[in-house]
This record gives structure tokens, C-alpha cells and sequence, in this order.
């Protein structure tokens, strides 16, 4: 099967948009009593489940005889070519809070290989999509990372896990006395964070404890701004490997010598 990137880029990002109205619309009306645990620290309610529900019908159309990894599991994962990686709502804790930022994250892997991406944040109305051997863009800007080259004053964002086990008790310690002349930011949805790594918005970007959903398509397009990504032993199992660093390349090394002593 031979697909049109152009063509199914714009056709998933109003899909996005459209979905990403539900999601706002919603987010003004979710009453405490529709939100629900799905572990410790980990929210969902009606809404995840439905717009995930009505992405999948539409993905379901543009590419026929694909697969599909999501977050809310409402349909069953089967290994095909095409492989849509989705989570309809990126940043439950915030949406559930009334908070911002959240988003909704798509991304398509042919075979092994990640094609196309889009992350959108229907708040801000900011839309960052890519497609393979192009640019990435934001709003249809194109868009590029920074060229910040050492920790010193580097503005850094990062993610503290769901479950603070002993070992992630010490990558928050370490962080703070390792990358002590960074600025932190800790904005609660991994999806889009990545995507301000590919704008320029900040330097780096690290977490640990995640699962492909939310980072398919962000890592995605931050490579296609020149960004790196690579797992916390420098590694490329990123996607599927539950923990991520991301930089503007020029970072990675310094940010990986402190990595590797955070456990
Ligand atoms: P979610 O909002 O869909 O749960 C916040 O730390 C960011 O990391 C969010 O993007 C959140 O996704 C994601 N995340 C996924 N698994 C997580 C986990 N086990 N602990 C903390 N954050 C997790
Ligand atoms: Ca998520």
C-alpha cells in the first residue's frame, strides 16, 4: 500500500481539530463524579474513552487494514504493516483539574518506522505535525530546537512517574543536584513537551515511566526539527522502552552524563 502523507496529514490534523473541540467542550462540563482511577495518581473518565472511540473510526478510514496501540485500550492491538500509536488525551491529571496543558497525540509507524505525527492542544489551538523527509511544523510554521549548548541556564522539562518507587525517588533527588543550574518546568503531559523541544520552546526534555502512546508522535516530530531522542542508557528504544531523553541534539551528550547517574 502505497499512502499519500501529504493527503493523510491534513485529514488527521481536522480530525485532531475536530476531537480536539470535544475534548475542550467537555473539559468545561466534567463533573468530579465522571472522573475515575486508573492506578495511583492516574486519572480517566467518559472522555478519554470517547474521544479515542471516535479517532479510531476516522484513523480506521484514511489508512485501511491498520493496527492500533492506544492508551484506553478500546480496540484490541493486532500487528500490521501500519500501526497507528494513539492517546486521545494526553494530560488527564491536568484535564481533570481543569488545568492546561493536555493533548491529543497520533502517530503512524510503518513496520518499525514512525511517518507521521500530530499533536494538538485544542487550548492554545496549537497544532505540531510532521510527516517522513520533511520539517515539522506548528500552525504550518516550520519549526526548529534551539541551539542551547551547555546545562547553564538550559530551561529543562521533566515528569515525575505515577508511582514513585525507590528508583524514582532518586531520579527526582538527582536531578535537582545534578542539573542544579537548569530551570525546571514540569508541565504534566509528555505528548506535548516534546513538541516544545521541536519548537524551541524548551531545551530538553526527560521521563521516566511512560508508555509508547505518549510519546510516538512528539519524539517524532522533535527528530524532525533536529532533536534527539534516545532511552537513559543513549539508547533507541525510546518508543516502547518506558523512559525518554530528549534534547536539541546539541545537549544530548551533557544531559545523557548526567542521566546515567540519576538511579
Ligand atoms: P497521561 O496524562 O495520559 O497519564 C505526565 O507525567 C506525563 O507523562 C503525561 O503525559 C502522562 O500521560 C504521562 N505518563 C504516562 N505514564 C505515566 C506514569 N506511569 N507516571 C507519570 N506520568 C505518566
Ligand atoms: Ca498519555
Amino acid at each position: 500500500m502505497n499512502l499519500d502523507l501529504n493527503i493523510l496529514l491534513t485529514q488527521v490534523s481536522q480530525t485532531a481539530k475536530e476531537i480536539g473541540s470535544y475534548l475542550k467542550n467537555e473539559q468545561a462540563n466534567l463533573k468530579q463524579s465522571a472522573i475515575e482511577m486508573k492506578g495511583l495518581r492516574d486519572y480517566v473518565s467518559y472522555v478519554d474513552k470517547e474521544a479515542e472511540k471516535q479517532l479510531v473510526v476516522k484513523l480506521k478510514d484514511y489508512v485501511s487494514d491498520a493496527g492500533f496501540l492506544t492508551e484506553e485500550d478500546t480496540v484490541e492491538y493486532e500487528k500490521k504493516e501500519y500501526t497507528w500509536i494513539i492517546d486521545p488525551l494526553d494530560g488527564t491529571s491536568n484535564y481533570v483539574h481543569d488545568l492546561a496543558p493536555y493533548a491529543m497525540s497520533i502517530a503512524l509507524m510503518h513496520k518499525e518506522e514512525v511517518i507521521l505525527g500530530v499533536v494538538y492542544d485544542p487550548l492554545a489551538d496549537e497544532m505540531y505535525t510532521a510527516i517522513k523527509n520533511e520539517k515539522p511544523r506548528l500552525n504550518n510554521n516550520i519549526i526548529s530546537v534551539t541551539d542551547k549548548d551547555e546545562i547553564l541556564n538550559s530551561f529543562i522539562g521533566f515528569g515525575i512517574p505515577y508511582d514513585v518507587t525507590t528508583e524514582a525517588r532518586n531520579i527526582l533527588s538527582n536531578t535537582f543536584k545534578h542539573f542544579g543550574n537548569a530551570s525546571f518546568r514540569l508541565k504534566g503531559s509528555a505528548a506535548i513537551e516534546l513538541c516544545y523541544v521541536a519548537s524551541g520552546r524548551y531545551d530538553a526534555y526527560f521521563h521516566s515511566d511512560l508508555s509508547a502512546w505518549d510519546v510516538a508522535a512528539g519524539a517524532f516530530i522533535l527528530q524532525q526539527a533536529g532533536g534527539k531522542v534516545t532511552d537513559f542508557r543513549c539508547g533507541s528504544n525510546y518508543i516502547f522502552g518506558k523512559e525518554l531523553v530528549a534534547t536539541n541534539s546539541k545537549l544530548h551528550n551533557a544531559i545523557m552524563k548526567n542521566i546515567i547517574n540519576l538511579r
